[in-house]
């Protein structure tokens, strides 16, 4: 029996509406081709031009679903694509469906090997622009004054799988790809400026203890377990990062609000030859602000894409994120050290306060990805990515840095051509003499790919510094016998955590504190908990004790002595205040309360550049008269992790016993008193340390709450405009620190 296969849709012009105006997205599904959706103005694709008008070899055509008709990979038109070949409606499918096995195959293949390291990431397109002052030290083209250069940059975690959640404890990979037109460089850094390790020969090993037991592939993106204690506590060079880990920035609020540092010390050059050491540091402009980790917890599990979506949704919005790119500069002496700090040893940093970072440029994040695996899965960085005017260093954990990359995306992304791929295209002119390999996609032309010849016409030629080729800097090797150790001037691994220690505040004490008694406690091993307790003894007494107690076991005494160290207040988040672009607010209101103060509250929060989100019972709209309020959160959807902040209305009559009232009957479960939700809403709110306000009688909210009205953080004012006004100074803080550390 055969089946008359359906008429395909005609092709005629007059089945295309005409030029597209904006398409709303139809209800039901359409049955004749339109025009696709046009791209979001700020969605772009790889550029395809460089500054200086060179072609990238980028393909911006190459757009999924950009015409009206479904084809196969080969170009030709399906008819049918829901339906296997079969012989009947209800009989056997037919091995000659090679429609099927072409849809069936491709799928199959859809996934590449996740990275070994940094497998969960999100990214975005941004441009650079150099400040001109790194002249003098740096002949590199990209940080001339207003130079604008493309970047694409991609925030990770270190220890999870693609699928995992994003505000877990662990170390933030911030890489940045600069597309320049000397070619392109890559910054490939993290979010804290020390590493465990200080020979790359040692990545296997730190990388196996923190990843999950090998056995049951358990616990999933953290360090809490039993093989990374019994590797830090062995291990002690991994002291110091360990240290920062436990602390605040092991749980950013935002990558938007993180540090990046390039954590080596690199060799820069200038035009005369010149040449200085250097370690770059990117800003902020947000300043660096963390989750609390209650908070931190409570989100893995609303909102595992935390982190993606604070990003995507920030630039989608225009609140595009900044970071001021600044370097410390030290002299390039023959030790390579400064003020006794040894500069190849990765597990130290250089107190600001001895020098201090200088700023050399500005990036913008302003453009989302359009195709998360095409750019953000395979985007390929690597430290050997460089450019004339920076150079490296002989830390041993960059030489290693140096081979695994480029091994990494051989694998990863399936052969040697992985600069083919449009994400890695360099926008500068590529003349290699590379060829063949898989998913090779040029079509070179000419016979000679060698040198010397003379069948090209001797081409292509070797350039010279003079005409910008890249250049190692002579630098003197010392006469000396080959050896596998490390200097004397690593061996001293607890200074720099105690000054990183010394320099917290309270409540950041606090939390590391937390963190560690946290994540020991996490472990079975007794010998593990035991040999931790004397590596903090290392550190810090009061540390020691407290983690010690928390544990249940005694404190051990200090087997080095604990010296005296300057804080530095670089490396503290507290004490100063921040813009609050992109801060989430979220205004608690029913159809009883003030809706005009919901209007102006919603007003002077985005006025603020913050995002407002209407929370009421129900969805749909709240009020009519000068205009429905959309509600974006129910009392069910809506959790406190969501916000930095959270308003309360008030009813529009100052003192009327309403609220609970209202409440009642908004469908508060128990029908006495206050939703528990909106409670819940409140008490978490202001565990996290986070800015609370209401006007009138939200005061009685607050009271069920067990909040009191003139707590630090907490503004119930008798108008709505005085109470957003308050919050929005309390947000400037971040959080209401003296909450903590009682709070927690
Ligand atoms: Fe690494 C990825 C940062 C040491 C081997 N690393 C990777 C990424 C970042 C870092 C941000 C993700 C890049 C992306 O988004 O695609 N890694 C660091 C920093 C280090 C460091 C700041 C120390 C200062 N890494 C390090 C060592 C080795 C590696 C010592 C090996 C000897 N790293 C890799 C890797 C990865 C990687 C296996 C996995 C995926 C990739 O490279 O492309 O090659």
């Amino acid at each position: 029996m055969t089946t008359e296969p359906p008429p395909a849709p005609s092709t005629s012009g007059d089945s295309l509406p005409g030029k597209p105006g904006p398409v709303s997205p139809p209800v039901d599904e359409p049955t004749r081709p339109v025009e696709p959706l046009p791209p979001k103005a700020d969605q772009r694709g790889p550029e395809t031009v460089s500054a200086t008008g060179q072609a990238t070899g980028a393909d911006q055509a190459r757009m999924a679903q950009s015409g009206a008709y479904l084809t196969t990979a080969q170009g030709v038109r399906l008819y049918e694509s829901d339906h296997s070949l079969k012989a009947g409606a209800r009989g056997p499918v037919l091995i000659q469906d090679h429609h099927l096995r072409e849809k069936i195959t491709h799928f199959d293949h859809e996934r590449i090997p996740e990275r070994v390291v940094h497998a969960r990431g999100a990214a975005a397109h941004g441009v650079f622009k150099g400040y001109g002052t790194a002249g003098e030290v740096s002949k590199a083209a990209f940080l001339v004054k207003d130079v604008e250069t493309p970047v694409f940059v991609r925030f990770s975690t270190v220890l999870g799988s693609r699928g995992s959640a994003d505000t877990v404890r662990d170390t933030r990979g911030f890489a940045t790809k600069f597309y320049t037109d000397e070619g392109t460089f890559d910054l490939v850094g993290n979010n804290i400026p020390v590493f465990f390790i200080q020979d790359a020969l040692k990545f296997p090993d730190v990388v196996h203890a923190a990843k999950p037991h090998p056995d049951r592939e358990i616990p999933q993106a953290q360090s809490a377990h039993d093989t990374f204690w019994d590797f830090v506590s062995l291990h002690t060079e991994a002291t110091h990062h360990t240290l920062w880990n436990m602390s605040d920035r092991g749980i950013p609020r935002s990558y938007r609000m993180m540090e990046g540092f390039g954590v080596h010390t690199f060799r820069l050059v200038n035009t005369n030859g010149e040449s200085v050491l250097a370690k770059f540091h990117w800003k902020p402009k947000l300043g660096v602000h963390s989750l609390v980790w209650e908070e931190a917890q409570l989100i893995n599990g609303m909102d595992p894409d935390f982190h993606r979506r604070d990003l995507f949704d920030a630039i989608e919005a225009g609140a595009f994120p900044q970071w001021e790119l600044g370097i410390q500069v030290f002299p390039d002496t023959p030790d390579q050290t400064f003020q006794g700090i040894d500069l190849l040893d990765p597990t130290k940093i250089v107190p600001e306060g001895l020098t201090p970072v200088q700023p050399i440029g500005l990036m913008t994040l302003n453009a989302n990805t359009k195709n998360y695996f095409a750019e953000t899965e395979q985007v390929a960085f690597h430290p050997g990515h460089l450019v004339p005017g920076i150079d490296i260093t002989d830390d041993a954990l960059l030489a290693g840095r140096l081979f695994s990359y480029l091994d990494t995306q051989i694998s990863r992304l399936g052969g040697p051509n992985f600069a083919q791929i449009p994400i890695n295209r360099p926008h500068a002119p590529v003349n290699d003499m590379l060829r063949d390999g898989m998913h090779q996609s040029a079509v070179h032309t000419g016979v000679a790919p060698y040198r010397p010849n003379s069948l090209d016409g001797g081409c292509p030629f070797q350039a010279g510094a003079d005409l910008g080729a890249y250049v190692e800097t002579a630098v003197r090797v010392p006469e000396t016998s080959k050896v596998r150790e490390a200097p004397a001037t690593f061996s001293d691994h607890f200074s720099q955590p105690r000054l990183f220690w010394l320099s917290m505040s309270a409540p950041e004490r606090e939390h590391i504190i937390a963190a560690y008694t946290f994540e020991l406690n996490k472990c079975f091993e007794q010998a593990v908990k035991e040999r931790t307790l004397k590596v903090l003894a290392n550190i810090d007494t009061q540390l020691c004790e407290q983690v010690a107690s928390g544990l249940g076991l005694p404190a051990p005494q200090a087997t080095v002595s604990l010296a005296p160290a300057d804080p530095s207040p670089a490396l503290s988040q507290l004490g100063k205040t921040w813009p609050v672009d992109g801060r989430v607010v979220g205004i608690v209101a029913d159809s009883d309360a003030d809706l005009d103060g919901v209007r102006s509250v919603r007003e002077a929060v985005l006025a603020a550049g913050m995002v407002p989100l209407v929370i009421a019972p129900v969805g749909g709209t709240l009020g009519s008269g000068d205009g429905p309020i959309a509600v974006q959160r129910t009392f069910a959807t809506a959790r406190s992790v969501e916000y930095d902040a959270l308003l309360c209305a008030g009813s529009p009559q100052p003192g009327a016993d309403a609220y609970g009232a209202r409440d009642a009957k908004a469908g508060s479960p128990t029908g006495r008193g206050p939703d528990p939700r909106v409670l819940l809403l409140l008490t978490e709110a202001y565990r996290h340390g986070k800015a609370l306000g209401g006007w009138n009688d939200a005061r009685e909210l607050f009271d069920a709450a067990g909040i009191g009205a003139d707590e630090p953080g907490v503004a119930v004012s008798d108008s709505a405009s005085a109470a957003v006004e308050k919050v929005t100074a309390a947000l400037a803080e971040h959080r209401a620190w003296d909450r903590f550390p009682a709070a927690l």
